[in-house]
């Protein structure tokens, strides 16, 4: 079982994790990696196209494994390529080459150790493109989104597959906010707000830290940390991959179209 640090560098990332809330390991993942689900996203965009949604702002484009494609509100109408006027891309993880990398045991080892379990489950996945114009997310906690009946320990894996930066719309996270409750969550009511997009209005940010982060880079937090992203005011794109991962078994009866539960890893194969 992972949960028991050996060496004191894990020991001082789990201290880091129970502290902060997060854990950063910097060049996790490899450029390759990066670009290829980059391209397989592009793909996926390109094939399907970002115009028609359905009431929940998304395309589906097939039913058999549906990928939900949601624009990016903020540059609707506008002239581009799909892959620049799409927000985000959720349920890739029973895909190639998705599905390699969340059973990964690099991955799960930490998600393990994190959730002290190795009976784990991924259930979301987004690729964020964040293109130049987008705006950010504002503060929240997942938890918010992940209204399970019994409290659910949910660890995200936030990769960097561009460089993000406080001009291009890096993540910022408030340190110790992790073992803060829920929060009231109020609608994101700015004009180019993304579908779905709420925000904690109650609560001091004025401690949070900006993550700038470079391509294979990777962030794992906490459900109940608080975080955002900034506005994308730069001319680049800023793509991220994100995967949250529970403890196999959690009752998730929120009926989220976004929410697909696969296992990852088991203790007993
Ligand atoms: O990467 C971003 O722009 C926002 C990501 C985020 O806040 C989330 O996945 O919960």
């Amino acid at each position: 079982v992972a949960d028991v640090p050996t060496s004191p560098l894990e020991r001082r990332a789990l201290e880091h994790w129970r502290g902060q809330g997060w854990l950063r390991l910097d060049g996790f993942t490899d450029g390759a990696t990066c670009d290829e689900m980059h391209r397989a996203v592009v793909d996926l965009v390109r094939t399907h196209g970002v115009v028609a949604v359905d009431s929940q702002g998304a395309s589906v484009p097939d039913p058999a494994n549906p990928v939900l494609i949601v624009p990016e509100s903020n540059l609707l109408g506008g002239e581009g390529r799909p892959e620049e006027l799409v927000s985000k891309v959720f349920r890739l993880h029973r895909r190639a080459p998705f599905d390699a990398f969340v059973a990964d045991p690099r991955v799960t080892d930490v998600v393990a150790a994190l959730l002290g379990t190795d009976d784990i489950d991924c259930f979301v996945s987004q690729f964020i493109f964040k293109n130049p114009g987008a705006w950010g997310q504002p503060w929240h906690q997942d938890s918010l989104y992940f209204s399970f009946d019994e409290p659910t320990p949910v660890v995200a894996l936030w990769l960097a597959i561009s460089e993000a930066t406080e001009r291009n719309g890096c993540l910022h996270v408030l340190p110790g906010s992790h073992r803060e409750p829920v929060h009231e969550h109020v609608p994101d009511r700015r004009a180019g707000a993304n579908l779905g997009y709420v925000e904690i209005v109650d609560h001091d940010m004025s401690a949070a830290v900006p993550v700038c982060m470079s391509p294979g880079d990777v962030l794992f937090f906490g459900s109940e940390m608080m975080h955002r992203s900034s506005d994308n005011e730069s001319d680049v794109p800023r793509a991220a991959l994100v995967f949250h991962f529970a403890p196999a078994g959690s009752v998730d009866r929120t009926g989220s179209p976004i929410n697909d539960w696969m296992p990852v890893r088991r203790a007993v194969p």
